[in-house]
C-alpha cells in the first residue's frame, strides 16, 4: 500500500476514492499532495535538480530560472495519438481520432496497471479561472512527472486553493497522467468528456502532458461549454489602451505558434507610443455572455508557456524581460555562463553553446540549436504589461473577436466581417500553415476552424452551430475580423513587419469598433481604406501595405475550392448557413472578377 502524505485537510470523498483507486492501479509506490507553497516549490525543484530533471540556469543572470531538455521523441502535441473517446464516433465528429470509451480504458488501463510502482505519484488540484470567479473550475491531476507538477505550479492556481473551492464537491475534471517510458508506440491522449476525465500516458510534453492546458481548458471545456452555453477558445485576450485612456478589449484565435503570445504582450513602437496593450491571457480564452449581453472573457491560466524561438528584445521586450526570473525553458540552448540562447533571440550565439540535446553546437552545424517548439513557462505576474483586470472575477467585455492563419498568399492582412454570422463563416473557413507545435509536416494549409482543429472537443459541425447560438444570445455582439501577418511577397518575404508594426493592425480595429473609419466593401469582407491606417514612420511603402492588403480572385478561387472541399468533409452536421456564406462569396468574386479584372482593390461594393 502506498504512503500517502496528506499537508492539508481533503473534504471530497470523490477525490480521496478516485486517488485510492488510481494509486492501485498504477501500484504508486508513493503519493504525495501538492499544497502549491512556495516551500513546497523549492523542494521539488531541489529534487527535480537531483534527478537531473532540470539543470539550474546561471542564478545571477537568471534567478529562478531552470532548464528541461525533453526526450527527442517528445518535443510536441502528437495530434495523431490524441483522442475523443466520447460514446459514439459521431460525437467526437469527422476531424477528431475516435475511440471507444471502452476499449480506451482498457488499452491505458492496461498501460497504467503497476506504471508508477517505483514512482511517486503526485497529486496537483488547481483552479482554472481566477479564484472567486463565477468561471472559476477545479481540476486535479495526477502525475509521475515532477516537470508536470512544477509546469503546472506556474501555469495554474495550484494546491491549497482548488482543494478550498472544491470543498465536498465531486465535481472537479480528473486527469490521470504517466510518462510510462516515453515510448512513442506507447503514446496516447484519451479525453472521455462524458466523465469529465482525461488519461495521457507515454508522453512528458506540452499540451500532450499539462492536462490543465490543452485537455481541459479547451478539450473538455469546450463540451462542458456547449452543455452549459458558453464558448471555450484557444484564444489571447488583450486591452488595447488609446492615448485617451480608453480601454478596448479583444479576443483573437490564431493556431498554435502564430503569434498569440507575441500580440498579447506587445509593447508599442515609440512611433505609436500613446497607444498601449494590456494582457489578459496569451493562449485560452473563456467566453460567456453577460446580463450586459456583451461577451466576456477570462483566461484560465495563470501562466504562459511560450515558444522561444523568435522571441527577441525587438520583437517581443516584455516577454524578454518576463522570463529574467521564475522560468522554466524546455528545449533551449544553453550557453557557457549558463545562460539560454534561441534563434532569433537577436544576437549571435555565444562560442562554447550546446544545443537543446546538450550536444556542442556552432551556427555551422547545419540545425538548430534551440528546438523550434522550445518554450518557456513563466508566471503571468511577471509580466510587465500584464492587465489591470488579468484577475477580475467577471472577466473582460470583448468588443473584438480576431481569427487569424499564417497565410503566404490570398487572406489580405485584415478585413472585418459583414455581421455575426459572416464571422463564424470567417473563423469556420480559416486556413493555416502547420507548425512545430506538432509533430508532422511544418508548412503545409489545413483547414484550422477557429484555431480549434486539434482542440475541439466534440463535433466540428455542432460546433459551428453553438457558435451560431451564441451570437443569438449576444445583443451586443463582438465585432469579428481576420487578419493575416505572414503574407509574403514574390521572394517569399514578409510583405508585413508584424510584431509591434501590429499595433496599426489593432487601432484599425478599435477605430471601426469605436465608430471613427469607414471601411471598403469587398466581397470577402470589409477592408481598410490605406488612408484610415495610421502608417506613419512605417518602414514600408505604402504599396506594399496595398499588397499586404489585395483581393485577389485567382487565389480566392483555389481558396473557396479548398473551403468547399472542407465543408463536404465536416457532413451532416454542417450548419446550411456556412454553404449560403460560402455561396455568397463566391458570387461576389466572380461577379468582381468579371468587372475589376484580377485586382478587386477598387471593388466598391459586395455583389449577391
Ligand atoms: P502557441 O503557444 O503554440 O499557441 O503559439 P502562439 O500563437 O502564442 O504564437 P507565438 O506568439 O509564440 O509566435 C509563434 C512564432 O511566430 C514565433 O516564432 C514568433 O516569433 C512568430 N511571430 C509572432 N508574431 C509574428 C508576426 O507578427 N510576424 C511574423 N512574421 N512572425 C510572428
Ligand atoms: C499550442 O500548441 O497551441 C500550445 C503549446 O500552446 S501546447 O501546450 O503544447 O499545446
Ligand atoms: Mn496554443
Amino acid at each position: 500500500m502506498a504512503i500517502h502524505l496528506k499537508p492539508m485537510p481533503v473534504r471530497s470523498r470523490a477525490l480521496i476514492d478516485w486517488v485510492n483507486q488510481s494509486a492501485r492501479l498504477t501500484k504508486a509506490h508513493k503519493v504525495v499532495w501538492c499544497d502549491g507553497s512556495e516551500h513546497e516549490r523549492g523542494r521539488f525543484t531541489d529534487r527535480a535538480v537531483a534527478m537531473d530533471v532540470l539543470l539550474p540556469l546561471n542564478q545571477v543572470l537568471r534567478p529562478g530560472c531552470y532548464l528541461h531538455r525533453s526526450n527527442p521523441n517528445d518535443v510536441a502535441r502528437t495530434e495523431e495519438r490524441t483522442f475523443i473517446c466520447a460514446p459514439s464516433k459521431d460525437d467526437a465528429g469527422p476531424t477528431n481520432n475516435w475511440m471507444a470509451p471502452d476499449s480506451a480504458y482498457q488499452q491505458l488501463g492496461g498501460w497504467f496497471d503497476g506504471a508508477m510502482h517505483n514512482r511517486t505519484m503526485y497529486i496537483v488540484p488547481y483552479v482554472l479561472g481566477p479564484v472567486g470567479s463565477p468561471f472559476a473550475k477545479v481540476g486535479v491531476e495526477l502525475t509521475d512527472s515532477l516537470y508536470v507538477v512544477l509546469n503546472m505550479g506556474i501555469m495554474t492556481r495550484m494546491g491549497h486553493a482548488a482543494l478550498d473551492l472544491l470543498g465536498e464537491s465531486d465535481e472537479f475534471s480528473r486527469g490521470l497522467h504517466s510518462t510510462l517510458d516515453l515510448d512513442p508506440k506507447r503514446r496516447l491522449i484519451c479525453h472521455f468528456p462524458q466523465d469529465n476525465t482525461v488519461w495521457s500516458a507515454g508522453s512528458g510534453y506540452g499540451g500532450n502532458a499539462l492536462l490543465s492546458k490543452k485537455c481541459f481548458a479547451l478539450r473538455i471545456a469546450s463540451h462542458l461549454g456547449r452543455k452549459e452555453g458558453w464558448l471555450a477558445e484557444h484564444m489571447l485576450i488583450l486591452g488595447v489602451q488609446s492615448p485617451e485612456g480608453q480601454t478596448t478589449y479583444v479576443a483573437a484565435a490564431f493556431p498554435s505558434s502564430c503569434g498569440k503570445t507575441n500580440l498579447a504582450m506587445l509593447r508599442s513602437p515609440a512611433s505609436l507610443g500613446g497607444w498601449r496593450i494590456f494582457t489578459v491571457g496569451d493562449d485560452i480564452a473563456w467566453l460567456r455572455v453577460g446580463a450586459d449581453g456583451s461577451l466576456w472573457a477570462v483566461n484560465p491560466e495563470a501562466g504562459y508557456f511560450g515558444v522561444a524561438p523568435g522571441t527577441s528584445e525587438g520583437s517581443n521586450p516584455n516577454a524578454i524581460a518576463m522570463v529574467q526570473r521564475d522560468t522554466i525553458f524546455t528545449n533551449v540552448a544553453l550557453t557557457s555562463d549558463r545562460d539560454v540562447w534561441w534563434e532569433g533571440l537577436g544576437f549571435e550565439c555565444p562560442e562554447g553553446t550546446v544545443d537543446w540535446q546538450g550536444r556542442p553546437w556552432s551556427s555551422s552545424s547545419g540545425r538548430p540549436a534551440a528546438h523550434p517548439n522550445s518554450r518557456f513557462t513563466a508566471p503571468m505576474r511577471n509580466n510587465p504589461a500584464i492587465s489591470p483586470n488579468a484577475e477580475a472575477p467577471v472577466g473582460v467585455p470583448i468588443s473584438a473577436i480576431i481569427f487569424g492563419g499564417r497565410r503566404a498568399s490570398t487572406v489580405p492582412l485584415v478585413y472585418e466581417s459583414f455581421d455575426w454570422p459572416h464571422g463564424v463563416y470567417l473563423g469556420a473557413t480559416m486556413g493555416s500553415e502547420t507548425t512545430a507545435a506538432a509533430t508532422g509536416t511544418v508548412g503545409v494549409v489545413r483547414r484550422d476552424p477557429m484555431a480549434m482543429l486539434p482542440f475541439c472537443g466534440y463535433n466540428m459541425g455542432d460546433y459551428f452551430t453553438h457558435w451560431h447560438m451564441m451570437g443569438r444570445k449576444l445583443k451586443r455582439p463582438p465585432r469579428v475580423f481576420m487578419v493575416n501577418w505572414f503574407r509574403k511577397d514574390r521572394d517569399g518575404s514578409f510583405l508585413w513587419p508584424g510584431y509591434g508594426e501590429n499595433l496599426r493592425v489593432l487601432k484599425w480595429i478599435v477605430d471601426r469598433v469605436r465608430g471613427r473609419v469607414d471601411a471598403r466593401e469587398t466581397p470577402i469582407g470589409l477592408l481598410p481604406k490605406v488612408g484610415d491606417m495610421e502608417l506613419s514612420r512605417l518602414d514600408i511603402p505604402n504599396d506594399q501595405v496595398r499588397e499586404a492588403l489585395a483581393v485577389k480572385p485567382h487565389e480566392w478561387r483555389a481558396e473557396l475550392d479548398l473551403q468547399e472541399k472542407f465543408f463536404a468533409s465536416i457532413g451532416e452536421t454542417l450548419p446550411p448557413e456556412l454553404e449560403v456564406q460560402l455561396e455568397t462569396v463566391r458570387t461576389g468574386i466572380e461577379a468582381g472578377r468579371l468587372l475589376f479584372g484580377d485586382d478587386l482593390w477598387n471593388l466598391a461594393s459586395r455583389t449577391s
